[in-house]
């Protein structure tokens, strides 16, 4: 017998699971060029979601020609006002869909349903962003006695953009809005853990777009992603992931000149200042690094709490993560859902592990649930460790999970010196009331955004991208769709 979650998933999967699961190219479903598939499965309950074609090289380059057949074909001659009014549509379209579409995301990634949500909201609220501001970008003039300069922008054509699995349509939204915008076609390939939500949306924009200018080659990364970042016809990558793939996909990049944009992986300090009120600091710490299971980028991992408060806020910390409900991520009463795989709690717990090994102490947490009906998924209980040395690897290197890691500090200068001894610098957060304090703070910490007494909020217009190891670029803002566009100087002679 199926217990209850296992029943409540698949009854659920029948209704929002696509009925088109293989690669979408020039604007039609088709089978991998030869025949392959691979399994995407619920890391709630470990059953099979769906199975969904395995592209490779051959599909690669299918979908590039096909994706620069509808740029000369069509999408070039678009205006920024057309490509405005498709963008909006496919907003909307996003949000007629928003309880299927959060449904599909939990089911394939295990993220609870209220924040699956919140991600289709983010992914609607990508389009409008960009349909808002294409239609300014009307390039520059300089011009004097002898010459009339123009300085315009141009689409590179075609682009290639690799997603991961943590926001599967939130990350597919980050990359086609700004690339449809700046009036490239794509070739986008989700992650092989959560491919159906960027299906979906195919499926959904298929009447909006036309044919060819989004094309999704679902696949393993090695198959389908090294392929598109060593085509020689690709123009831009843009790669969200680990930071040891970016390297890779620079690596690749670079035997064509391909322009590149990455966001990688980070290890985000969170400070605690004592004046703040501790169940502000519980809420705000609480939030930076078990939402989405921890498994955000961005993620507040390392807390340096200040001394004088640090007992206080820790024993309430403990407290809060105790009652957080870990469960069946369909439920709306749901705080912690699954992790994203097996691989993935395998590779939490060896950290935890490794810090156990290392004289960590647990404040709470550090093992799987203990309980039986939660053993059928990817669970990792939330976790506090106090007492390792800032060089261990749990400290150092990405856990992307729900494990925080704690230290105590009084001297403001020791304190950030550690906080920035780090390869990453994506983000950071600061919680004072003191605004001193918490500029300062902002300031001195190495990363490319910064919270001050909130974290995770990330409305578009506001660039976020990393310093250090986390990357290179900035999403969500006007510096985006730079990066989708190359720069055409047209140098006239007035005499
Ligand atoms: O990431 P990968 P994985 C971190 C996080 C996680 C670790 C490993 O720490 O534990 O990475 O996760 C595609 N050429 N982040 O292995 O492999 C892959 O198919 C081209 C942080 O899942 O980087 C997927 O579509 N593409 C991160 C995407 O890259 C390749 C989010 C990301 O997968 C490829 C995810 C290759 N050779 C993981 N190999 C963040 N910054 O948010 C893989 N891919």
């Amino acid at each position: 017998r199926w217990s209850a979650i296992t029943e409540r998933h698949r009854e659920t999967a029948d209704v929002v699971v696509p009925d088109r699961t293989s690669l979408y190219i020039d604007g039609a479903f088709t089978n991998a060029d030869d025949g392959g598939t691979f399994r995407t499965t619920d890391p709630t309950t470990n059953y099979e979601l769906a199975s969904v074609a395995r592209g490779r090289n051959a599909d690669v380059n299918r979908a590039v020609d096909a994706a620069w057949s509808a740029f000369e074909r069509e999408w070039s001659g678009f205006t920024a006002g057309d490509r405005q009014r498709i963008l909006i549509d496919i907003a909307d379209t996003i949000d007629a869909h928003t309880e299927e579409l959060a449904q599909l995301e939990t089911l394939d990634n295990g993220k609870p349903i209220t924040e699956s949500r919140v991600d289709v909201r983010s992914a609607a609220e990508q389009f409008r962003y960009f349909a808002g501001i294409v239609c300014e970008d009307s390039g520059k003039t300089m011009t004097d006695e002898s010459r009339y300069g123009q300085v315009i922008t141009e689409p590179y054509g075609v682009v290639g953009q690799i997603i991961p699995w943590n926001f599967p349509l939130m990350m597919a939204s980050w990359k086609l809005a700004p690339a449809l915008a700046a009036g490239n076609c794509s070739v986008l390939k989700p992650a092989e853990q959560t491919p159906l939500s960027a299906l979906r949306l195919a499926e959904l924009i298929d009447d909006i777009v036309p044919d060819g200018v989004v094309n999704v080659v679902t696949g393993y990364g090695e198959e389908a992603g090294e392929p598109l970042t060593r085509h020689p016809d690709v123009r831009k990558v843009a790669f969200t992931g680990s930071t040891a793939v970016g390297k890779r996909v620079m690596k690749n990049a670079a035997e064509n000149i391909t322009d590149i944009t990455l966001e990688l992986g980070g290890k985000s300090p969170i400070v605690v200042y004592p004046d703040v009120g501790v169940s502000k600091a519980i809420q705000l710490v609480t939030a930076a690094i078990f939402y989405n299971t921890g498994e955000c980028c961005e993620a507040g991992s390392r807390l340096f709490i200040h001394e004088d408060c640090a007992d206080e806020v820790l024993a309430g910390l403990v407290e809060a993560v105790d009652g957080m409900k870990i469960g069946d991520p369909l439920r709306e009463e749901t705080d912690l859902g699954p992790k994203v795989s097996t691989e993935q709690v395998d590779r939490t717990l060896e950290y935890i592990d490794a810090a156990r090994e290392a004289g960590g102490q647990f404040l709470t947490g550090g093992d799987r649930p203990d309980d039986t009906i939660l053993s059928e998924g990817c669970y990792v209980e939330p976790t506090l460790i106090e007492g390792l040395d800032h060089d261990h690897s749990a400290v150092q290197e990405e856990i992307f999970g729900p494990v925080l890691e704690v230290f105590r500090w009084s001297d403001y200068d020791a304190m950030i010196e550690v906080a920035n001894d780090v390869d990453y610098g994506l983000a950071g957060g600061v919680i004072t009331d003191d605004i001193t304090q918490a500029n300062r703070t902002a300031r001195d910490i190495e990363a490319g955004y910064i919270w001050i007494n909130n974290y995770h909020d990330l409305p578009p217009g506001l660039p976020f991208g990393g310093y250090k190891q986390s990357g290179i670029g900035r999403e969500l803002s006007t510096d985006t769709l730079d990066h989708y566009q190359q720069t055409k100087t047209i140098n006239m002679s007035l005499e």
